[in-house]
């Protein structure tokens, strides 16, 4: 198996397991319109049950009595005359009632019942044959992804392989492997997707490419999954010809005006528009004295008659002049300083779309505070599911803990109960329900693995289900997975849930602990060790490490104010070493390596230890892998294992390196003697090199010998 069908192979169940299940002799799919999701899910239920059971049944698209399973909306459910006692469901829920061989699937809307249809194929595949009757709603209305793909092919992070959507400056024509996507998304629940890169080219607005655009959504419709654009602030000048792109001037107004029309002739359902704005040098508002706000505004009033939302980042900062500030001014700060005052300035369909912490994707941060000041104003969280600084898909890393350390926050707003996931992004909190939710930037490519690696996808899963529903167990998530994706053994499934919760521990250990942020290449490609690069560079990730002490003070008191952004009580929290949890101690304080952490070691051993720790778990993986041999098929067995080792031997490069660079610096000793030894490590001066030429390295840390 190449990995192409994902958690969706349907892979036939052994016929003594098979035989317990009691299957309905009838599909019936209330629509006939073949591009219609109850219409797919018809298809679909057909496809499942053959595939799992090895029974084929007919498809009809009117209800008749005796043993079927019927899929439809509240509304045709209705019309067909068949009574359903479904409770109150809200856009995009569905009600599952399976009972003897009578299966009814009903969704509040079209949507809602394809995923009805999955749910119940999931339960199938997963020999859960048990009887069932309960209604499921979304916690959030958003639940997007983010491609960032380029229109010459190419992917901004993109590790596995070129683009489904663009090809040679254009979107593509065959839209095959797009509608393969929409499939998975829709299995998970996902229901939009923004197709090119926040980084714009204004190119994406021509004609011949809206056209594009419209055969990309007529790919993913059937599926229930709208499609949006990012866009480039600068287009009226850049691409419309216009001497100026002022948020506030009337001729650009009109030109946005324009443009969105067209575009939604191509694209009725078109679902809106990301903007990534006065940031990383993207031109914006800023750029002629105005505000975010004027700049969100402007796409929400072109928007607003065709019933698009507009999901304006927060990712605004301002890397080249970074370095010219002074040491109060800290990044992390730059989300809350830029939207003060703004909460009230946006229009009703904007969404501000927030990264979980403050920096950028780090293997730990706090979350971002902006989502405690936005009340009047709709947000989402932007997730990533593309492992930018989290090892690229070459390290397994399953994030769902990491996002729940975000989700599960709470933020304690007005002293009251916050909780991101369950409170805020379900818009609860403060009324904007319908208007919040999920974006995880994903960067699928043409690989027959989606990611480049067939492990990594339990990410894009479980995104799935965290926006769905973000108390979802994280270890639940993984199982089903497993069980989806490599077959009902327990071994199996025991070893992939125990490496995969054992990986993002493991990789905060090698890479950077104690809230040091990830110590990758911050400069270029964001892969591999490079702690000194993390200082002195334009993109204000410090660590402000000198010869005696390490951190960024971020404390009201002393340092560059951070902590201040979060509500009082958390604030508190963050303020004082005593109080902040030893893995964040080195985001909020600047402490000597002599310090001692709660846990009763010094800083420095800690690191040292812990980055012993975390290598020796990686060098774990090949073996826990190896017993999978025979298990699962071949190919993706032989394909985890190639990467899993690549981990294990990387895993001793990040090791080494942060410890050497630490020890260098602080001149402090390991206790257990083991920087200079590099314990388990194969020398390239102990082997015997052919062609090879003996030579410096930069970063000196990384290399064997130091050379
Ligand atoms: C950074 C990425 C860069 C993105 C940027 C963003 O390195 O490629 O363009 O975020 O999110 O993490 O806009």
């Amino acid at each position: 198996e190449d990995g192409l069908n994902a958690w969706l192979r349907y892979a036939r169940l052994p016929p003594d397991i098979a035989k317990q299940a009691t299957v309905p002799l009838n599909i019936v799919a209330l629509n006939t319109t073949e591009t219609s999701p109850v219409y797919v899910a018809g298809q679909e239920l057909q496809k499942g049950i053959k595939g799992i059971l090895d029974r084929s049944l007919n498809i009809t698209h009117e209800a008749s009595e005796g043993s079927s399973v019927v899929v439809g909306t509240i509304a045709a459910f209705n019309n067909s005359g068949i009574s359903i006692g479904t409770p109150e469901l809200e856009q995009d829920g569905f009600w599952l009632s399976i009972k003897g061989d009578t299966v009814e699937i009903v969704g509040q809307n079209e949507r809602g019942a394809l995923y009805g249809a999955f749910e119940y194929l999931s339960m199938l595949a997963q020999a859960n044959f048990t009887e069932v009757a309960y209604a499921t709603n979304p916690s959030a209305a958003i639940r997007w992804i983010n491609q960032w793909d380029n229109m010459d092919g190419t992917i901004e992070r993109g590790y596995a392989g070129p683009s489904i959507f663009f090809k040679g400056n254009a979107p593509v024509s065959n839209v095959t492997r797009v509608a393969e996507y929409a499939r998975l998304l829709a299995s998970i629940r996902v229901n939009g997707i923004v197709i090119n890169n926040v980084n714009a080219n204004a190119q994406i607005l021509s004609d011949a490419n809206m056209a594009g655009i419209a055969r990309i959504a007529d790919a993913m419709r059937p599926w229930g999954v709208k499609v949006g654009i990012s866009l480039n602030f600068a287009s009226p000048q850049t691409f419309g010809g216009l001497n100026t792109f002022d948020p506030l001037d009337k001729s650009v107004i009109a030109w946005w005006t324009k443009i969105t029309d067209k575009l939604y002739q191509h694209v009725p359902d078109l679902a809106g528009f990301l903007v990534k704005a006065n940031s990383e040098g993207q031109p914006g508002p800023l750029t002629y004295g105005r505000t975010l706000s004027d700049g969100a505004n402007l796409f929400a009033k072109a928007a607003k008659p065709h019933g698009g939302i507009v999901m304006f980042r927060a990712f605004v900062y301002d890397n080249q002049h970074l370095n010219e500030r002074n040491w109060k001014d800290d990044r992390a700060n730059a989300a809350v300083d830029f939207f003060r005052g703004l909460d009230e300035k946006f229009d009703d369909n904007v969404v501000v779309q927030v990264k979980y912490g403050p920096i950028d994707f780090q293997v730990r941060e706090p979350p971002s505070p902006l989502f405690a000041h936005l009340k009047q104003t709709a947000s989402a969280i932007e997730l990533q599911v593309t492992q930018e600084y989290l090892g690229q898909q070459c390290h397994l890393v399953y994030l769902p803990p990491l996002w729940k350390t975000i989700l599960d926050f709470d933020l304690r707003v007005d002293g009251e109960k916050s909780v991101i996931g369950t409170d805020i992004l379900s818009g609860k909190r403060f009324n904007k329900k319908g208007l919040t939710g999920y974006a995880a930037v994903v960067n699928v490519g043409q690989n027959a693995t989606w990611l480049g690696s067939h492990l990594a996808m339990s990410n894009l899963y479980g995104y799935g289900r965290l926006a769905w529903d973000p108390t979802v167990n994280e270890v639940e998530i993984l199982e089903d997975w497993t069980r989806l994706t490599f077959g009902l053994d327990d071994t199996v499934r025991e070893t992939i849930t125990r490496m995969s919760m054992e990986s993002w521990p493991a990789y905060e250990n090698y890479t950077g602990n104690l809230g040091i942020q990830t110590l990758t290449d911050i400069t270029g490609p964001h892969y591999g060790p490079n702690p000194q690069s993390m200082d002195n560079n334009a993109w204000g990730q410090w660590t402000r490490a000198d010869a005696f002490s390490i951190g960024m003070d971020r404390t009201v008191k002393n340092g560059t104010g951070f902590a201040g952004q979060y509500p009082t009580e958390v604030a508190a929290v963050f303020e004082e070493i005593e109080t902040t949890p030893d893995d964040l101690l080195l985001w909020f304080h600047h402490v000597p390596y002599t310090h001692v952490l709660k846990n009763g070691k010094t800083v420095i051993q800690h690191f040292y230890d812990a980055h012993y720790a975390g290598a020796e778990t990686a060098a774990t993986f090949p073996t826990q892998w190896a017993k999978l041999e025979g298990l699962i098929d071949k190919q993706r067995f032989d394909e985890t294992a190639f990467r899993l080792t690549y981990q294990a031997g990387h895993a001793i490069v990040w090791r080494d390196s942060i410890n050497q660079f630490y020890n260098s610096l602080s001149g402090i000793a390991d206790a257990h003697d083991r920087v200079n030894n590099h314990p388990w490590r194969v020398e390239a001066e102990s082997m015997t090199l052919r062609g090879y030429r003996v030579t410096s390295v930069n970063p000196f840390e990384v290399a064997s010998g130091l050379r």
